[in-house]
């Protein structure tokens, strides 16, 4: 079984879709399981549905390849499935926390899970193949959001250009990804700029949505994927966050950085941990009390 994080971004289905079809190739059974489900962006790549959120009857896996995860924990309900007689392989660009004698594939400079499964394909002479490339490509290119973040850098590029080579198409993964908003999404993103609040001399820009936001503008709570991205484009800004209100009194911290503040810092000490520049994690209790929480830890850090 090939799994991922929870909210699975482009990096880890593209790099589960790879990763299985690579072990097919390898005369492997593989099945993809994870958590949540394909976030609408990322369907293109995905259009038989096999990622699933289950193991199918009958299947009973004896390795887990686990990617873009950096601890068993962020599976969330797919730790489950994962028995002590199963051997964990970990593969991630995170500081990840592999299983004790078990494999793992770890590299923090690189750019993405997909680079490392690069590198993998090349080191067992695998042929990459257009829809392999296509879908490694979508996953180097969606992590560092869209060639803007830091860990964009020279290696990651000349990926990117060996993926095209084999034919991934960069106009096809970025018009999917960056630019099939809904109604929904643009009505909600207007809403969420009619409420921004600013700190720290606008250093921290907040948004705070309620269900009666996402309600009145027909919205899921996918569509706000991308708002706290645009907070953090103000002039001034450092830190952009996102607080929305889930059920039983769970509220889900988005934060995203740039600059030499790290929102895998601040998201650590709150439970938790990932990218330096795009992190979340859940807070309990009221928007208030998430909001003057993360105040705090941020100030720590500005
Ligand atoms: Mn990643």
């Amino acid at each position: 079984m090939v799994c991922s994080h929870i909210e699975p971004d482009g990096d880890s289905i593209g790099s589960q879709l790879a990763m299985a079809s690579l072990l097919e190739d390898m005369n492997k059974e593989a099945v993809i399981v994870n958590q949540d489900a394909v976030p609408c962006r990322y369907r293109f790549l995905d259009p038989h549905g096999a990622v699933g959120d289950k193991l199918p009857e009958g299947f009973s896996p004896d390795t887990a390849v686990v990617l873009d995860c950096s601890h068993l924990s962020r599976l969330g309900k797919v730790e489950d499935l994962i028995h002590p007689q199963i051997m964990v392989i970990t593969i991630d660009h995170h500081h990840a926390v592999p299983q004790p004698g078990d494999p793992a594939y770890l590299d923090p400079k690189a750019s993405s899970t997909a680079e490392l499964l690069v590198n993998l394909i090349h080191e067992l002479q695998m042929p990459m193949g257009p829809l392999r490339a296509g879908q490694l490509y979508a996953a180097l290119f969606s992590d560092p959001g869209g060639f803007r973040f830091p860990n964009t850098t020279a290696k990651s590029l000349s990926v990117a250009a060996e993926l095209a080579l084999e034919g991934a198409d960069p106009h096809v993964v970025a018009a999917q990804i960056l630019e099939q908003r809904t109604e929904s999404s643009l009505r909600l993103l207007s809403r969420a700029l009619g409420k921004l609040e600013m700190y720290e001399d606008g250093r921290v820009v907040l948004v705070s949505l309620a269900d009666e936001d996402f309600q009145q503008c027909g919205a899921c709570a996918e569509d706000a994927e991308g708002i706290v991205d645009f907070l953090v484009t103000m002039r001034e800004c450092s830190v952009g966050l996102l607080l929305r209100q889930a059920p039983e009194h769970i509220i889900k911290v988005n934060i995203r950085t740039r600059g030499k503040i790290k929102a895998n810092r601040i998201a650590e000490t709150m439970g938790g941990g990932g990218h330096p520049n795009a992190d979340g994690y859940r807070a309990r209790g009221n928007v208030g009390q998430a909001r003057e929480r993360a105040l705090q830890e941020i100030r720590r850090w500005l």
